[in-house]
């Protein structure tokens, strides 16, 4: 018994599952989680005082790695001038100005507390904009804990075995289509027949919460073509991608204008920040410009901004970003090398700063039906074995990983050492 597992019985008695967001309780991998308290850089460090090179990062948010000192150097100024005031203060233009420089799509934005938060104000915007009620998501595309989203939802949902929640009304459901990812044709299709009636298409442009899932060619073009051809608007959720592929995010990367955006994770450097935002005249809806109502006690807190802003001025360096993804494509083909040399089937997948791998012969995995028949079994013997060997994972197949600015070859070398041994097992 450590102490991870006397916190972890303690906590089942007060929290439900003993967590507070259902993928960090082991559910779908066995066992029980451990419980850090304390990061840096590529570390985090757990109740016993163990270390663990960390490739979850918060789910996005360190890209600068753990305990930054420029960031916690921000955040402790901003929180001697007291905690949030309750009326509009500088820094949370500066952090949108920021955002609207890499980000150019996002003409008018706001800032609001979570990534749901997010999706859900976007979703409200593209209705209130379109007066449609009908939105399109993606099978296995996981956009928040919104009712109308939690409808074949990855991540957690997924993560869980089942994809549709209980508790969200019929009627709400009924107006949520999912479509399997990377099908333009089933768009197509939907389209024609009920296109009037949608005001809005949500999609992770590049799928992180099935597993990492890239956009085959054409995809996201023909969202975009879909969407213009009969006035839906298309929102790109890049609440994981928004600053992790890439410093123009994922629509940077594949040149598309989504009409709406929505971010999250890496834009509050690991305090509660998400952001939505797009053209302005669909932005001017939004009160109290226009009659979409949406509000937020703690939106654009001045700590959780300062903690932005100052991990995005890091990640805006020359090099930052051709480093984080050098480094992590060169680890994901190491691993695949590995894997292929003890003889087991592993298909890995990386863009930016995110990678995600499936225990799976079909190569590449590109949507929905392909990542379920992934051998889950082995990546649960991987990620046991892994964690034992002080390697921390994200605790299901369904996710994806992250590479920080601190991670190092030190750190790439010791995992691929104990992904060596880790294979020997399967
Ligand atoms: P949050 O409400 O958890 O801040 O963001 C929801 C969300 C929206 N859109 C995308 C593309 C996301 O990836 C997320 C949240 N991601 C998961 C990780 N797969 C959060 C981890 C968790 O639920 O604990």
């Amino acid at each position: 018994m450590n102490r991870s597992n006397t916190l972890f019985t303690e906590a089942k008695e007060i929290l439900p599952g003993g967590v507070n967001s259902p993928v960090r309780a082991f559910s779908r991998v066995g066992g029980e989680p451990v419980y850090f308290n304390r990061g840096k850089g590529a570390y985090l460090f757990d109740e016993d005082g163990k270390a663990y090179i960390d490739y979850i990062g918060s789910w996005g948010p360190m890209i600068a790695g753990h305990a930054h000192p420029k960031v916690i150097s921000a955040v402790q100024q901003a929180a001697e001038n007291g905690l949030g005031f309750g009326a509009p203060t500088e820094i949370e233009t500066t952090l949108a100005k920021k955002i609207r420089q890499h980000m150019p799509t996002m003409e008018l934005m706001r800032m609001v507390n979570s990534g749901t938060e997010a999706t859900m104000s976007a979703l409200r915007v593209a209705r209130g904009f379109t007066g449609r009620d009908k939105i399109v998501k993606f099978e296995g595309c996981y956009h928040g804990h919104s009712d109308g989203l939690l409808v074949k939802a990855g991540s957690g949902a997924l993560t869980l075995g089942e994809p549709d929640s209980a508790g969200v009304p019929q009627p709400i459901a009924e107006q949520t289509l999912t479509l399997p990812f990377n099908d333009v044709n089933a768009l197509n299709t939907l389209f024609s027949h009920i296109g009037e009636q949608i005001a809005a298409v949500i999609v992770e442009p590049v799928a992180g919460n099935m597993g990492m899932v890239l956009p085959v060619p054409g995809f996201l073009t023909g969202l975009k073509k879909i969407c213009e051809d009969y006035g839906a608007l298309l929102i790109f959720d890049e609440v994981m991608t928004g600053f992790r592929v890439g410093l123009a995010g994922a629509q940077g990367l594949f040149s598309i204008q989504p009409d709406l955006t929505t971010l999250g994770k890496v834009i509050g450097g690991g305090l509660p920040v998400g952001a939505f935002g797009g053209r302005r005249e669909v932005m001017e809806s939004v009160a109290p410009l226009g009659p979409v109502y949406q509000a937020g006690t703690l939106s654009g807190n001045p700590l959780a901004m300062a903690s932005g802003i100052a991990t995005m001025s890091i990640i805006e360096q020359p090099d930052f970003f051709p480093d984080l993804e050098a480094k992590t494509n060169d680890f994901m083909h190491r691993l695949e090398v590995l894997a292929s040399d003890r003889g087991v089937p592993l298909a890995t997948t990386s863009l930016g700063g995110m990678f995600g791998f499936f225990f799976s012969n079909e190569k590449p995995i590109s949507n929905f039906t392909q990542v379920l028949n992934s051998n889950t079994e082995n990546f649960n013997t991987f990620f046991q074995h892994m964690l034992a060997a002080g390697v921390n994972l994200a605790p299901s197949p369904f996710e994806s990983g992250f590479v920080s600015g601190a991670h190092t070859e030190q750190e790439f070398s010791a995992t691929l050492n104990a992904a060596d041994a880790a294979f020997k097992n399967i």
